[in-house]
This record gives C-alpha cells, structure tokens and sequence, in this order.
C-alpha cells in the first residue's frame, strides 16, 4: 500500500504542469485516485493543485471521498477542497464535518454532467495543526443515453439502444435511419398513379409522418384529362408563425406550375391542375409531431366546344357538353348532302382532341342535284371518318 501511494502520483501525473504556483494535474484513466500532498501524512501548507480528470465521450465520472481532513474555516476561506465540472462549481469542502456554512463530502457521490471533472485543493500560509487532508476516488461511469436524452432533437426518433460508452438507434419495420443516425425516414417516390381517380396521403397518415423524409407521389395521366386534386380538411403540416412553411410542407408541380408550399393546418382544398401529369413533393425535417395529409385526386378531360349545327343538318349524339375522346356524327336532311372543302360525303364524323379542339369543322349540307349526286356518291368512300 506504501509503495502504490509513492507510485501513485508518478502513475496518474504523467503531465504535470505548474502554473504560477498552482499545479495543474491531468488524468485520464478510467478510473484512479486523487489525494492531497503527502497523504496520508500532514499537508503541506501554500499548496494549490487541480486535477482535471477527463474520459472519453460517452462516459460521466463519479468521484467520492474515502478519506476528508481539511482545516475549518468560515466558507472555507482557509484550506478547502473543491469540485468543478468545466466552469461549474459542483461543490466546496473543508473541515471534519459538516456545519450551516461548511460541508465535508461524507458519503456524497459526486457526479459529472459531462465527461469531465475537475478537483481543486488549496492550503494557505498554515496547517499548525496538522490536518490530514483527502482522498478520493474516480471512476468513469456509462452514460445511459437512452434514459436521459429527454430532449427531442437528440433523442431518438423510433428504439434507443444503451452500450457502455455510447449509444445507437434503430428504427420500426418499414423504415430506415436517416444519416443523421437519430430519426427514422421512409422511403416514398416510387408511387406513381395512372388511374383516372385515387387517393393517398402521408405516410402512417392520419398518425404523424416520418421525419426526414423527401417524397414524391407522381399522377401521369394519358394526354387529353386533367388532374383535379382535393386535400382532405384534415390537413396538418409543420409550421412557423412568420416564415413560410420552414421545416415541413408539401408541393404541387402541374406543368409549367408550381403551387405551393403548403403547410400549417389549412386545407390547400381543390386544385385544378390544369395538367395530365402532376408531381406532389412532401418535404419533412428531423422533428416535430404532425399529423400530414390526405388527397383525392380525380381526373376531368379537355372540353370541347359544342359545334354549330349546319343548316339542314343533324349532329348525333347532341349534348351540351364534349370531351377528349366523344364523337359526332353529321348528317344532312333528306335531298341534302355533306359537302366540307369541295368533297361530298355521306357521312362525316368529328372527334374531340386533346387540345379541346375537334378533329375538324363540321361539313355544311347542300341541296343534293340529282345527276350530279348519283355520280359523286358512286365516286366518294363510303366511310370516310376522321380520327
Ligand atoms: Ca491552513
Ligand atoms: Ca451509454
Ligand atoms: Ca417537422
């Protein structure tokens, strides 16, 4: 034991340094001893020593006393012993026991917040009376990451596991650790959607959305329709009071549009894309509870303009409306023919576009002379529809 105390101080100060007096000792093991000079003999007086004890990240230090003598005095003015985590003072010790204006350390465990500790000791001009001064403990402790991380951007975001110097997070089925190694994303933009009507919503919705998340939902309609969208009115995206939309929001690319950022907890509502093909984009940053949200697309096609019946002529169907894809058939009454740009027919057909336009102008009926019209029917195809 005598040898270990004079081995001690070589061991554990393998750099020492003086600073004006005051000698600063660094250790970092994981464990060892501090005492004051000459322990367990009388020490010294004019002594002043710090030992800065640190570990590695990770860890927290403990520190008790299995031995305290140090000379009273008021607030410990005199001789004292104190304790520091970097600039904070945890605690200050003098005398044999405690008093209302002293404390001794007794059976305290002192405890680091971080991984390092500091052990300050100073004597004045005496010690006439011989007090025998301390010893001390340290030993690095296991953070348990998992049971103190209370706050939300440290933590993790799904299942926290503990390990002796560190920690690691993991994520549900269906997830995967973002690279921040903290929160849990997903993987959403090979949705795409070509039916003419659908639906869908935040991923887990109507349960909060994964965080760190970049989707993309893709509704790619033949040419000719059009993308209607409607947000559910239960609509809910993180947001901020004075910036637009910062953290989390939702975007609308139609065409050569763009709607949006959307976020907060008001329904965008109905949007008329005015396109075949729209992308949404769902953005979400590494925090935050939101519920997300929930569309309903429907698709209407290009309208097309209901034509000026021919005089003497018939328009089959006849309706008040047309669409991409819809027909009409024209035909003349009795004694008349379809005659369009020098050619008769004796049936015309017209088709609604894509661009809203018909294939064609719809033929005019002319009064059918009979010499002519026997030749120039036995001489134009029957079936001359347009497509
Ligand atoms: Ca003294
Ligand atoms: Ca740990
Ligand atoms: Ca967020």
């Amino acid at each position: 034991m005598d040898l270990m105390r004079t081995l001690l101080p070589a061991i554990l100060c393998y750099l020492c340094i003086s600073l004006g007096g005051a000698q600063t000792v660094l250790l970092n093991n994981m464990y060892g001893i501090v005492h004051s000079p000459n322990f367990p003999e009388p020490y010294p007086k004019e002594r002043e020593i710090q030992w800065n004890i640190s570990v590695p990240d990770g860890y927290q230090i403990r520190l008790y006393f299995m031995h305290f003598d140090i000379e009273p005095s008021y607030l410990c003015e005199y001789d004292y012993v104190k304790v520091y985590s970097e600039t904070e003072e945890l605690a200050v010790f003098c005398g044999r026991e405690s008093t209302d204006t002293e404390l001794v350390p007794a059976d305290e465990v002192l405890l680091s917040p971080g991984n390092v500790l500091s052990v300050a000791f100073r004597s004045d001009f005496s010690n006439e009376e011989r007090y025998s001064g301390f010893e001390a403990h340290y030993s690095a402790v296991d953070i348990d990451e998992c049971r103190d991380k209370n706050d939300e951007d440290l933590a993790c975001d799904h299942f926290c596991h503990n390990h002796i110097g560190g920690y690691y997070c993991s994520c549900r089925y269906g997830y995967q650790l973002h690279s921040d190694n903290r929160t849990c994303k997903v993987e959403c933009s090979d949705s795409v959607f070509t039916e003419h009507s659908g639906q869908f919503t935040s991923a887990d919705f109507p349960k909060p959305y994964p965080k760190s998340s970049d989707c993309l939902y893709r509704i790619e309609l033949e040419k000719g329709f059009l993308v209607n969208l409607e947000f559910d009115d239960s609509f809910d995206i993180e947001d901020h009071p004075e910036v637009m939309c910062p953290y989390d929001h939702i975007k609308v690319q139609a065409g050569d549009r763009e709607l949006g950022p959307f976020c907060g907890d008001r329904s965008p509502g109905r949007i008329q894309t005015e396109s075949n093909i729209v992308n949404i984009l769902f953005h979400s940053d590494n925090s935050g509870e939101n519920l997300g949200w929930k569309i309903t697309y429907t698709a209407t096609s290009s309208e097309c303009p209901v034509p000026i019946v021919p005089p003497n002529g018939h328009l089959e169907p006849l309706q008040s409306q047309y669409f991409f894809k819809e027909h009409i058939t024209v035909t003349c009454d009795p004694g008349y023919t379809l005659q369009k740009d020098g050619e008769k027919f004796e049936h015309f057909q017209i088709q609604c576009q894509t661009d809203g336009a018909w294939s064609s102008s719809a033929p005019i009926c002319e009064k059918k002379e009979s010499r002519r019209s026997r030749s120039s029917v036995a001489s134009v195809p029957t079936d001359p529809i347009m497509h």
